[in-house]
């Protein structure tokens, strides 16, 4: 098959108005009986109609009740002999699949005995054969058919109109979905399971059934997951004024899933991930991303449902809007302004580690891309991450009021329709004729269009005689994959200037729309220090020359929590870069661990944001400052940047763990789960300090931490101190562990994924994967625990994976090749382990470089993994 390209869009040739499906579900054979009523689209040459399909077996073709002829073109069914003119016809299409043989978990599929199904992107074709394209919208009659004993609850999207039993132990279950939708969002459940159920009531006085359906023994970890979903439907009335449309809104949980969840219908379908959790089993970071998850999937229902993609180039449309929806809500929820700017900084964060180093390596594209081979590979964090920054940017041009308008026409254009990432920008900017978005609106929209992370590059010039302070500001965005050159990005900046004495002089925002520009800020004091790009109001990267004594200025002083903390990480960024560049020695100086000391003891901060402070910045965050990377080095600089900070504050460690470890009954709100995440940084860094000193009464604290915590935040934090500390009692800890949580899948993804992404020593983790892999509980087959060895291994623990001796590597392409041929959505995934390969020390670039060609070698890949890998070899 061969690349698709989004200036090749041409509407359908048919409608099809109505679809009646029939299931007759059985694992090793489903019979799957389509009744359509299309249409020619009169706009547009008449044309036979090719219907997708995949892996399907044909048993009828019908046209208005009568045989008819057909032909296959590759896996496409071709039909050419249809009723002329535009009147609707009726196609019947008799198929049969077997959702057990389902390894790739796209279309109908079977998981712990139950029926599941997953069709965006093109997994509808493997249902039925379909136009599986987003632009046509159809309504949705759907009739189950099972054993009752085996699967007793059958769910499809919509209301259930009608339900009763057959001969021979089997019922059924009718559902009619009241709006039109595309493929994408069909969804079908069946098997043994229980709700719970909440019944709620919207502002107009409607009441409507909220159901969280599990495996029966899992009901008693879905109190969290209804709570954010009520939470949800009331935010998004609230804030935009947009209600729940259905009478029933229903959420599955199933442990095999390629992804997080899926916004079907008024059908979500859920990762087990994102909707189990209690107390004993769950993290606060967890419930947080239940919180996102549930809210993501939720806000969908209009930001992606009601208004669909016209094409899959548009993904961003729903993507980015509908993670900048989330983030707001996690935000609104969070209340304080100090809470807001935790959640904040952490999503800035998931950017900057994730985000900027795709944009910079050979899969790099447009938030709107103009290509693709498999459609599945731009779920990337740069529709979903940075198309939110992109979304936030409208915000800040037009204000949040503004915004608001923007979406309410937005909606008064486009309900019930599949429309493009342009319609959207210009309903929020046309809602705003006086805004510099409507005045900016084509410029701006470069950011649909050009791939690449922008630089600005600030300088600053004071003027003694004048109290000028004149910044110059150049912005410049290098080359990425078919794009040798970049125009100008509009770049808002928000600007702050602090006077000698901490307070603020000056603030505002300034939208830079030429390669370069001066702002002039009148009536400054001398020794003023600029507070650039504040609450990272733009996805760039800021280059200013910041000294020490600026720095530190800003981490005591600034207004704005964010560049607060970014004061903190750019002070520690400069000390790894001066060491990686130089001898790998480094000696963290007083000043650096002065400042960090005044944050850990402040009186006034948030545990939170002191936790976000005294984080090191992560790994492949540095190696993105590099031209050049030995992750083994970046990794010793920046471990002994940690025991450093461990064994000089060890009196204020102990002092924060002291008042942070006890918050009373269990709450994941966001006070007490700073105050935990604060404690756990301090038990780790009190268990590093001990192994140097060899002292063992804090690994034996971090012990009887773990045997008596209350809740699996603090049990695992002090498991993980002593499993990052390497201490002796960490093997017994993680035995006792594995013990107790043997019946707990989810506990022990998280059991693996510690292991597998504990800090080297002398070449300790591969083998240590490697055996994990012969562990009875793992399966390689089950997305979750697959992602929480394999990839926690491959690609969240760099100084374990690239090894100088290529095994890491030569691990990597296996596993590549062995999941490819079960599951080309994650295999393609870990693919993406070695994007950033070119950018290698010698041995590691030609090893990883060989790796990689090994994979594409391989004869019948996915076009998942060749595209991934044949970008990367590009
Ligand atoms: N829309 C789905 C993602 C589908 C991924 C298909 N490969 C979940 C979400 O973004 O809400
Ligand atoms: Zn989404």
């Amino acid at each position: 098959s061969a690349v698709i390209y989004r200036a090749d869009y041409q509407p359908p040739p048919f409608w099809i108005d109505t679809v009646e499906l029939c299931f007759d579900l059985d694992p090793a054979k489903t019979r799957v009986l389509n009744r359509m009523k299309l249409r020619r689209n009169p706009d547009v040459p008449q044309q036979p109609l090719k219907l997708d399909g995949d892996e399907l077996n044909l048993a009828r073709v019908m046209v208005n009740g009568q045989g008819t002829s057909f032909r296959m073109e590759g896996s496409r069914l071709v039909l050419e002999n249809l009723p002329e003119g535009y009147e609707p016809f009726e196609l019947e299409i008799f198929t049969t699949c077997s959702p057990a043989k389902n390894t790739k978990l796209m279309g109908l599929y079977v998981s712990n005995d139950s029926f599941f199904t997953q069709c965006e992107a093109e997994g509808f074709r493997r249902i039925t054969y379909f136009l599986d394209r987003p632009d046509v919208m159809a309504s949705y009659t759907v009739t189950l058919r099972a054993d009752k004993q085996k699967y007793p609850v059958l769910l499809s999207n919509g209301n259930l109109v009608d339900h009763g039993d057959l001969d021979e132990g089997r019922h059924y279950a009718r559902w009619v979905d009241p709006f039109r939708k595309p493929c994408y969002l069909f969804a079908l459940v069946a098997g043994q399971l229980v709700a719970r159920e909440q019944k709620i009531a919207t502002r107009n006085g409607k009441e409507h059934l909220l159901q969280v359906y599990v495996r029966p023994g899992d009901l008693d970890k879905t109190e969290h997951a209804m709570n954010s979903l009520m939470a949800s439907v009331a935010w998004d009335e609230a804030r935009f004024g947009l209600a729940l449309d259905l009478e029933r809104f229903m959420i599955v949980a199933t442990s095999d899933f390629n992804m997080g969840a899926m916004e079907n219908k008024g059908l979500n379908i859920f990762n087990t991930k994102y909707v189990l959790a209690n107390q004993a089993t769950a993290t606060d970071t967890d419930f947080s991303n239940i919180e996102s998850v549930v809210g993501h999937e939720y806000f969908h229902n209009w930001t992606g449902n009601r208004i669909t993609c016209r094409d899959w180039f548009q993904l961003s449309l729903k993507e980015g809007l509908t993670v900048f929806r989330d983030q707001e809500f996690s935000q609104d929820l969070a209340g304080e302004a100090s809470a807001r700017a935790v959640k904040r900084i952490e999503d800035v964060r998931v950017l900057r580690t994730a985000q900027f180093p795709e944009d910079a390596g050979p899969m790099a594209h447009p938030v709107r891309p103009d290509q693709y081979l498999e459609i599945n590979n731009f779920y990337t964090v740069t529709i979903y991450e940075k198309g939110a920054e992109v979304v936030r940017m409208m915000q800040t041009l037009v204000g949040r009021e503004g915004f608001a308008r923007g979406m309410t026409l937005y909606f008064q254009r486009h309900d019930g329709q599949a429309v493009t990432c342009e319609d959207f920008a210009q309903a929020i900017a046309d809602a705003n004729p006086q805004s510099r978005l409507h005045e900016l609106l084509p410029q701006f929209k470069r950011w649909y269009s050009q791939a690449g992370t922008p630089r600005v590059k600030a300088g600053a010039h004071w003027d003694a005689v004048t109290g000028q302070y004149e910044l110059s500001l150049s912005q410049s965005c290098p080359p990425s994959p078919g794009q040798p050159a970049k125009e100008p990005f509009v770049i808002p900046i928000a600007w702050g200037l602090i006077g000698p004495d901490g307070r603020e002089v000056a603030s505002g925002m300034h939208v830079l729309t030429q390669a370069s520009e001066t702002l002039t800020i009148p009536g400054a004091p001398a020794g003023a220090v600029p507070s650039l790009l504040r609450g990272f109001s733009a996805p760039v990267i800021l280059d200013f020359d910041y000294t020490d004594e600026q720095l530190l200025a800003l981490l005591e002083h600034d207004t704005d929590p964010f560049n607060r903390w970014e004061a903190g990480q750019r002070l520690a960024v400069n000390r790894a870069l001066a060491a990686i560049h130089g001898s790998g020695e480094i000696v963290l100086d007083n000043a650096f661990i002065g400042a960090m000391r005044s944050i850990l003891r402040h009186r006034t901060l948030d545990a939170a944001f002191k936790e976000l402070v005294l984080t090191l910045p992560a790994e492949t965050y540095i190696a993105e400052q590099l031209d050049v990377v030995d992750p083994q080095r970046v990794h010793a600089v920046r471990e002994s940047m940690r025991e450093q900070m461990a064994t000089a504050l060890q009196d204020d460690w102990a002092w924060a763990y002291e008042h942070h470890k006890d918050n009373g009954a269990y709450r994941p709100d966001p006070v007490s789960s700073g105050r935990r995440a604060l404690a756990g940084l301090a038990l780790t860094h009190l268990c590093i300090a001990a192994r140097s000193s060899g002292d063992g009464v804090w690994p034996g604290k971090a012990y009887q931490r773990f045997k008596d915590a209350s809740n699996m935040t603090d049990r695992f934090n002090a498991l993980s101190a002593l499993v990052v500390s390497g201490q002796d009692l960490a093997r017994s800890a993680l035995d006792k562990f594995h013990c107790m949580f043997k019946d707990e899948p989810l506990v022990l993804d998280k059991w693996f994924s510690l292991q597998a992404g504990a800090p080297d020593r002398g070449g300790n983790i591969l083998p240590a994967v490697r055996q994990l892999m012969q562990h009875p509980d793992f399966n390689i087959r089950n997305p979750n625990r697959a992602r929480s060895l394999i990839f926690s291994y491959c690609s969240a623990n760099p100084g374990a994976f690239h090894r100088a001796d290529a095994a890491g590597y030569v691990f990597w392409s296996d596993r590549v090749m062995e999941l490819d041929a079960i599951n080309p959505q994650v295999a393609s995934r870990l693919a993406r382990a070695l994007d950033r390969w070119r950018k290698l020390a010698e041995p590691m670039r030609g090893a990883a470089r060989e790796a990689i060609a090994r994979v594409a070698g391989k004869p019948d890949l996915s076009n998942d993994v060749r595209e991934v890998v044949t970008r990367a070899l590009a």
